[in-house]
């Protein structure tokens, strides 16, 4: 019953624990987003982390029209630069509110065009379509002002991810010595178990 009631208390700590921040890098490569391609739960948050000193952001777009956004909901980060080295301290986040694909592209000069695009949870309507679609828009259109997310700074949100990445391993390196050391201490209950039914055993035999 116990048990039961404990892995009750689990499943519900583990439905809790689900939702997570997809970070994703914006220009850490030449025109790029990193992951250009990502699955995403509704209560996740996609988080952009924007590099280099050349001005890009991120506007959710539709599928049939790339490279202009899009028509219901959304969201647009503005115009996020570095000085040259490192990521910009601030990102931007989008609460995600739908398991629908969620195409998005950079609206920084043509850089949609040449490809600058991602997508959230694609289904049919691949990234690849919308790409080869977006080497042909007349333009890319960037909203009137940034909506649909926060911009905030990094510092909560970003080294958490990296440094708990780097955190959890050493975590779980350090867990399986202390349950070895319950392992042992099992281990020595086994045996005291072991040597018990020795000696009842042994005193069955001497009757
Ligand atoms: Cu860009």
């Amino acid at each position: 019953m116990m048990f039961v009631k404990t892995l009750a208390i689990g499943a519900a700590l583990v439905a809790h624990a689900a939702a997570v921040d997809i970070r994703i890098d914006v220009g850490l490569t030449p025109l790029t987003f990193t992951p250009n391609t990502t699955t995403a739960k509704v209560g996740d948050y996609l988080e952009y982390h924007f590099h280099t000193a050349t001005q890009h952001s991120v506007v959710a777009g539709d599928f049939a029209s790339p490279c202009t956004p899009a028509k219901t909901g959304g969201f647009y980060s503005g115009f996020f630069s570095t000085t040259g080295t490192g990521e910009n301290p601030n990102v931007f986040r989008v609460l995600v509110n739908t398991t629908d694909p969620i195409f998005f592209y950079c609206s920084y000069l043509r850089h949609c065009e040449n490809g600058m695009v991602g997508v959230v949870n694609p289904g049919s309507q691949t990234l690849a379509a919308y790409k080869s679609s977006a080497a042909s828009a007349s333009g890319s259109v960037s909203p009137p002002g940034v909506f649909g997310g926060v911009v905030t700074t990094a510092n909560s949100s970003s080294s958490t991810p990296s440094s708990s990445t780097s955190s959890a391993p050493a975590t779980s390196s350090t867990a399986p010595p202390s349950a070895g050391g319950g392992g042992n201490g099992a281990g020595s209950l086994a045996v005291s178990f072991v040597s018990l039914l020795g000696a009842v055993g042994a005193a069955i035999l001497m009757i």
